[in-house]
């Protein structure tokens, strides 16, 4: 009976975590504008320019990806200044995991920066979605399987998505567009965060300054999931546990 009993505690723990732990990434779009979710670091109205490439140091906005809009730098060199995208309505003091979405194009090595603190004095982490070993800048996980000749070079998650390219494997919560025209989603995993007390986290993405259209940064939003807490995941593994105990 002690046997089968911890048998049973290996088999039912780790099933519960990964059930917890799969409870989905909520997307947030990054919006700008008066009201937007998403302003400049300093806190004040990021407004991005309308389809233009032009060396501005400007974000661009242009009509791809989720809601067709995702901001865009570097189509000519230029630098565009850091952004911070804030999500609201979460519930304060909890832990949540925090990521961010860039865009990459098949066969090209865009990037893109993103921090959940800010370094006012410098750069923030770099992060591109075809790593190589030399790269000072971390892997973004691509999440489609474009691009097959470089796919050794770095994880990727392998989502399944439909015609519409919208994410079908329940890794969202919402609906989130990860595949349009050889153009895929990439997620950068930024660890976790408390929400403060206004129930808000904050992540800043910036560019790869004055480079190449190769390297340009499409932003498009972050993602949230709550980290359930150790207790929970306590009560949730002894109800488990008891459920089996019962059945045996
Ligand atoms: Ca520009
Ligand atoms: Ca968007
Ligand atoms: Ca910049």
């Amino acid at each position: 009976m002690v046997a089968r009993f911890t048998l049973a505690a290996a088999i039912a723990l780790p099933a519960v975590m990964a059930a917890t732990a799969g409870a989905g990434v909520t997307y947030l779009d990054a919006t700008d504008g008066v009201g937007g979710n998403t302003t400049y670091s300093d806190g004040s109205v990021f407004t991005a320019v309308d389809d233009s490439t032009a060396a501005d140091n400007m974000w661009n906005q242009r009509d791809f990806a989720n809601n067709a809009s995702i901001y865009s730098t570097n189509e000519s060199s230029e630098n565009g200044a850091r952004l911070m995208t804030t999500v609201s309505g979460l519930s304060a003091g909890q832990e949540y995991d925090v990521y961010a979405y860039f865009w990459g194009a098949s066969g090209q090595l865009w990037r893109g920066r993103a921090a959940l603190v800010d370094n006012a004095a410098g750069d923030i982490q770099g992060y591109n979605t075809s790593h190589f070993s030399s790269s000072s800048f971390l892997p973004m996980d691509r999440m489609t399987d474009d691009a097959p000749g470089d796919a050794s070079l770095q994880t990727n998650l392998h989502l399944t998505y439909d015609a519409g390219g919208f994410e079908n494997s329940g890794y969202f919560d919402n609906a989130v567009l990860i595949h349009q025209s050889d153009r895929y989603m990439a997620q950068v995993t930024l660890g976790t965060a408390i929400a403060d007390a206004n129930g808000e986290i904050h992540v800043y993405i910036d560019d790869l300054a004055n480079t190449s259209n190769g390297n340009r940064t499409w932003y498009d939003g972050v993602g949230t999931a709550l980290v359930p807490a150790p207790g929970a995941i306590l009560l949730l593994g002894a109800g488990g546990l008891f459920a089996t105990r019962r059945r045996s």
